[in-house]
């Protein structure tokens, strides 16, 4: 007989790290450094439909304020499709998955946030430095994957730059699909990207692909454009499609199944009374990265700096078509969590 405390302890404890052992075999969820909210934690334990978020988009997407009533406005959308959202950010150093009302606050609001990919956790964690940080798709991935969630919906995917035969700007949640298995749902990737590249990318890091292309069959043919983020038609296709939510967690379900440990990535067009004209945002990315080279931003400072002149030079449309893409996405991520968690009960 085990007595409910104890019964307790191994449902909320124990369970979920022999659960996710085989994934966390080289994470640590133990580190002092490493945080999950009580909500989250609850949710795991009940094997509730959970949707990560990250953190990038709110402290170097958004300007303050909008960025607080975005990143209040997806959490609500996730609980009224009836998932639990697991925002994640660094806060005073540590790592956190899921933040409280105060905290999701205080982050969006920090003067001077880092920018935390894959590369960044060592210098930004721990050694009292109380940092904060929004974390990239890449940052925001290990740690869905180390609290043991599968998917993750947000903006724009980075991806291979124009010019990397010469930058070699690849950002790095190209391989971090490649290495960490999670579910990724997004509006395909920024156009003043390289996307032909940025897909021959992906396959290479072995990570499937597929556009939700409402009702087609996914052994036809594709047919379907690889989405731009603020419009639908790229001119590149996509390399798969899926029907619906369903077909996405089922795709999810057999990749997982399997036991690989690469990621899955859905894009999303942008809903069509959103998407802006094609010329106008060609013209519009065409200055910004003339900016951009003139002012010399590169590295992490290149997606920031393009995205800031794009804003400018299109006025609120693009923040605009921004968030009604990323309110979609969360959406569709939520329905996507909901028939994982059917499959798999
Ligand atoms: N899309 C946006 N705003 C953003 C980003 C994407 O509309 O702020 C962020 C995401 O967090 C993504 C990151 O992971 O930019 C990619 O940055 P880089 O190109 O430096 O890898
Ligand atoms: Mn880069």
């Amino acid at each position: 007989i085990i007595p409910p405390s104890l019964h307790r302890h191994l449902r909320h404890r124990i369970a979920p790290r022999i659960l996710h052992h085989g994934h966390n075999r080289s994470l640590s969820s133990h580190s002092p450094f490493f945080k999950i909210s009580p909500e989250v934690q609850q949710a795991l334990s009940e094997n509730r439909p959970i949707v990560a978020l990250e953190s990038t988009i709110y402290t170097h997407g958004f300007p303050h304020p909008q960025n607080l009533s975005l990143a209040s406005s997806l959490e609500t959308l996730i609980r009224t499709h009836g998932g639990v959202p697991a925002t994640i950010g660094i806060l005073d150093g540590i790592a956190r998955v899921g933040l409280s009302s105060p905290e999701l606050e205080r982050l969006v609001s920090a003067p001077h946030p880092l920018k935390i990919s894959r590369r960044d956790f060592g210098f930004a964690l721990g050694r009292g430095s109380r940092r904060n940080g929004g974390t990239t798709i890449s940052a925001t991935m290990i740690l869905a994957h180390l609290a043991g969630i599968k998917v993750f919906a947000t903006g724009g995917l980075g991806g291979v730059h124009r010019g990397a035969e010469s930058t070699w700007d690849v950002s790095a949640d190209l391989t971090e699909l490649g290495r960490t298995p999670v579910a990724v749902i997004s509006s395909g990737c920024k156009a003043f990207l390289d996307l032909p590249r940025t897909l021959e990318f992906l396959e290479t890091q072995g990570v499937g692909v597929a556009t939700f292309a409402n009702g087609r069959d996914s052994n036809a043919a594709s047919g379907v454009d690889f989405p731009a983020f603020w419009t639908r038609e790229s001119g590149v296709p996509s390399p798969k499609v899926v029907r619906d939510e369903v077909e996405a967690a089922e795709v999810i379900y057999a990749h997982f199944g399997l036991g690989l440990q690469s990621g899955l990535f859905f894009a999303n067009p942008i809903p069509e009374e959103h998407s802006l004209p094609k010329e106008d945002m060609d013209a519009a990315i065409d200055e910004a990265l003339r900016h951009a080279d003139a002012a010399g931003a590169v590295g992490a400072a290149a997606t920031p700096y393009i995205l800031d002149k794009i804003k400018e030079v299109t006025g609120s449309r693009s923040l605009e078509a921004n968030r009604a893409l990323v309110e979609a996405n969360v959406v569709r991520g939520t329905k996507v969590a909901l028939e994982l968690v059917r499959l798999e009960s």
